[in-house]
């Protein structure tokens, strides 16, 4: 039984880590995995900043659909970031590999801000809004100084 069970936990933890390690068939796959992950991200998050900046009238069920998407999309990209996928058709620097507790605290400080801003969107406040959508600006920038090319 003893056996039984920890045989169990051995199969259900390697379930859990196999998304992450499984997903991708070549390093090429995850490259393009991640830059999706923030096209995607980018796109809706574009689409919060143009009514932040008062390029587009505020709409408060569109700041915050968006919102949403841009916090579920800031979970994605980083199982992308394979050891090995510096180079080919990315920017990704190799700090992100050598400097990993820097990176993956900025990865952690984005996705905290985008949270932030999908609460601020479902407030419907537009100086909320505004507020969260400069501190999240500023998280994607810092990643951006750090670890990515140009
Ligand atoms: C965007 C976008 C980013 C960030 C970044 C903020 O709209 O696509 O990558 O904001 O430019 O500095």
């Amino acid at each position: 039984m003893k056996m039984l069970a920890s045989f169990a936990l051995a199969v259900a933890a390697i379930g859990l880590s196999a998304p992450a390690a499984a997903q991708f068939q070549k390093p090429e796959d995850a490259v393009k995995y991640r830059k999706a992950a923030f096209t995607v991200m980018g796109a809706h998050f574009g689409r919060i900043g143009a009514m932040a900046n008062g390029k587009v009238p505020f709409d408060a069920k569109v700041a915050a659909d968006n919102a949403v998407i841009v916090e579920t999309m800031s979970k994605l990209p980083y199982a992308g970031f394979v050891p090995g996928t510096d180079k080919g058709d990315t920017r990704a620097l190799p700090a992100i590999w050598t400097e990993q507790v820097k990176f993956n605290a900025a990865a952690e400080k984005m996705q905290g801000e985008v949270s932030k801003l999908a609460a601020a969107a479902k407030t419907g406040n537009l100086d909320a809004v505004k507020t969260a959508f400069g501190a999240a600006g500023q998280s994607c920038k810092a990643c951006h100084d750090d670890f990515r090319k140009d």
